[in-house]
């Protein structure tokens, strides 16, 4: 009877300390802050790199879980078009960026007054790009094409021999170059949508680039 007695008053003090010291829960959200993936330029038509994303806040700004979060696109579209909030409060999508140049990404719930805005850029791919092959690197660095398209190293090297010989991306992998010096030229027209990496075996650690392939 005694050791009953005790555990209760323990268990019910607990309860208030937690009340007293703001570790209640969050209470139901008020705003929807943008925290990822705003300000992207890309490609008509192709998923934007980074996923779009927001955080859901009450009004002491606390992160709340499970908030069904609506997205609309004004071009192209969004996948999944609705996501719920995890436990850091955050919820995600996909957005496809479709055919328009400026378009944006809206995000809300019900009830929410001011629906947080992303803009992304789209733009059309290059069909043929030119990288310089030089002593020791590769410019640009990374560059994208559209499938179909092709990329031409042209060599600016005097008589140093530089490659670019394929390290990562769909396979098969494309054919890499000769060992070229002087003002030679290669290319590559790539089919396969993805990103790949190259880099010259003589200075792999200098000369190192990459292709992102695009719809
Ligand atoms: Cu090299």
């Amino acid at each position: 009877m005694t050791t009953k007695r005790v555990i209760t008053l323990v268990a019910g003090v607990s309860a208030w300390a937690c009340n007293g010291n703001g570790t209640q829960p969050p209470g139901p959200p008020t705003d929807l802050a943008k925290s990822g993936g705003d300000g992207q330029s890309w490609y008509y038509n192709n998923p934007l790199p980074i996923s779009l994303s927001v955080i859901a806040l009450d009004p002491s700004g606390r992160p709340v879980p499970g908030v069904v979060v609506t997205w609309a696109a004004t071009s192209g579209g969004v996948r999944p078009a609705q996501s719920t909030t995890n436990a850091n409060g955050v919820a995600s999508t996909i957005d496809s960026l479709g055919s328009s140049t400026l378009q944006t990404v809206s995000a809300s719930f019900t009830g929410l007054s001011n629906a947080a805005t992303f803009t992304e850029i789209g733009s059309a791919p290059s069909t043929a790009v030119g990288v310089s092959v030089s002593n020791n690197l590769f410019a640009p660095r990374d560059t994208a094409v559209q499938s179909g398209g092709t990329v031409t190293w042209t060599w600016n090297s005097g008589t140093t021999q530089h490659n670019v010989t394929y390290v990562s991306g769909p396979t098969p992998l494309p054919a890499n170059s000769p060992n070229q010096s002087g003002t030679t030229t290669f290319s590559t027209t790539f089919a396969a949508v993805g990103t790949y990496t190259y880099h010259c075996t003589f200075h792999p650690g200098q000369m190192m680039g990459s292709v992102t392939v695009v719809h």
